[in-house]
């Protein structure tokens, strides 16, 4: 039986736990209505009052806040504590123009930490693991966000950050690494380097987990993964606004638990905005609760997934949300079908001769939206015979258009001929907009 960190909170009847939300919810709405100018100013000109939140459903009365909001408030016009109240800083990368900076009260760190106790400890680690922290240390959430919250739970951590692949696998296996956190494209990644170095992390690592996210990945990716390494894969997910990485499947890898005394989550409709049932697919908004230096009200993430409020089989009550399939961003329109790379990975994988490796690549040709998947080829499949390779194109092609429901160009390539990725992986090229 794997032990709740926290079984007061874990555990708590969903009754109750909706109360506190409630009432955390109402303090906060009243907090930013007085203290922060730029709450208040957006809840006025939405024209809602904090009188009007009468309950946990009113929480949609309340404006979406956007990315957009941070950058126009950049770095720090929206933070709600003086600079002297804070204890760090973290970037994030910004791929589309400025940077976004969060700002933690210590208040903010112990709640992100214990929120990561929370997790690790639900998919069975504790004190005589050895994480091996191979997400990047820095600017980055990943890195720190992992170490401060294996060290509170009492595992021995190494703090490799990312790169140096080979000494990463030396140590692994010097240090008895039990558990490894990182982008599931890294430790792909990292499979191969071991194999190049005779090493099997199956037969010769102690390595029994695998605390993977910060990007896209599919059920096929993560069967690959646990079969290749023998391991058990969990997926974690967060985002920097949050805090960072925060919330992780348990042990029975049923959906992640999204802890309900620090945050509310809500599946909307990303073009109406509407709230949308339990079950159904949509964009993930979040409501942090208990969070000082840079509260969020309705954070539209932009990530798709479900969610669910039943029990989950190991007895924590909180909500939880399935895998994130793609973004909202992330859609490609391919004439006029809407396309997630997530789901050209799963229609990949369920080709036994192609490897986890592939790159889409969209242009335009004329007036029509083309698309073109390169996949390598794995190299016990990998043969000179033209008339063999042609085969297991045809395969992918016709793997590819029946799940897409559009033809797609497929290019098959050498084994380790594609980019590897040491964070997050960029499998997506799209022409159109360079
Ligand atoms: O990626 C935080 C993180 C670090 C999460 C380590 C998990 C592990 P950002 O750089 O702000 O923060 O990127 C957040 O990454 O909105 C998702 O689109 C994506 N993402 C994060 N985790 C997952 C996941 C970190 N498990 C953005 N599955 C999010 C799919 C994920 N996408």
């Amino acid at each position: 039986m794997v032990k709740c960190w926290n079984p007061q909170i874990e555990e708590m009847p969903q009754e109750e736990l909706q109360k506190l939300q409630y009432k955390l919810l109402k303090t906060l709405v009243y907090q930013l209505y007085s203290f922060s100018p730029f709450y208040h100013d957006r809840m006025r000109d939405h024209g809602v009052h904090p009188d009007d939140i009468q309950s946990l459903e009113d929480v949609a009365r309340l404006p979406f806040m956007m990315k957009s909001d941070l950058r126009d408030n950049y770095p720090d016009r929206i933070f709600t504590v003086p600079q002297d109240e804070l204890v760090r800083y973290h970037v994030s990368s910004g791929t589309t123009g400025k940077p976004t900076v969060v700002g933690y009260t210590q208040r903010d760190v112990d709640n992100w930490t214990e929120s990561l106790a929370r997790a690790l400890s639900s998919l069975g680690i504790g004190r005589g693991d050895v994480i091996q922290v191979s997400y990047g240390y820095g600017l980055f959430t990943g890195g720190l966000g992992l170490h401060y919250g294996a060290e509170r739970i009492g595992a021995t951590v190494v703090p490799t950050s990312v790169g140096n692949t080979e000494r990463q696998i030396e140590l692994m296996q010097d240090l008895r690494v039990t558990a490894i956190a990182c982008t599931p494209s890294y430790l792909i990644h990292m499979g191969e380097v071991a194999e190049k170095m005779g090493i099997s992390i199956k037969n010769d690592t102690f390595l029994k987990a695998g605390i993977l996210g910060a990007e896209p990945w599919s059920e096929k990716m993560r069967m690959r993964i646990e079969e290749t390494l023998g391991i058990k894969a969990f997926d974690i997910y967060g985002t920097s606004e949050l805090s960072g990485p925060m919330f992780c499947e348990c042990h029975e890898q049923q959906g992640i638990h999204v802890w309900g005394d620090l945050a509310l989550i809500e599946i909307i409709d990303p073009k109406t905005g509407e709230i949308l049932e339990p079950g159904e697919r949509g964009e993930l908004v979040f409501t942090i609760l208990q969070k000082e230096a840079l509260p969020m009200i309705r954070w539209r993430t932009g990530d798709i997934t479900t969610m669910t409020t039943e029990t989950c089989a190991c007895g924590r009550t909180h909500p939880r949300i399935s895998r994130i399939t793609g973004r909202v961003d992330d859609m490609l329109i391919i004439r006029g079908i809407n396309v997630f790379p997530s789901q050209i990975e799963t229609a990949l994988l369920t080709v036994p001769e192609v490897s986890e490796h592939f790159q889409i690549v969209v242009d335009r040709k004329g007036a029509l939206d083309d698309m073109l998947v390169r996949v390598e080829v794995r190299s016990e499949a990998f043969s000179d015979k033209i008339t063999d390779l042609m085969k297991i194109k045809e395969k992918v092609a016709h793997r590819l258009r029946s799940s897409l429901n559009v033809a797609v160009n497929v290019e098959m390539v050498e084994p380790g001929s594609l980019p590897r990725f040491e964070g997050k992986a960029k499998r997506v090229i799209d022409k159109r907009v360079m």
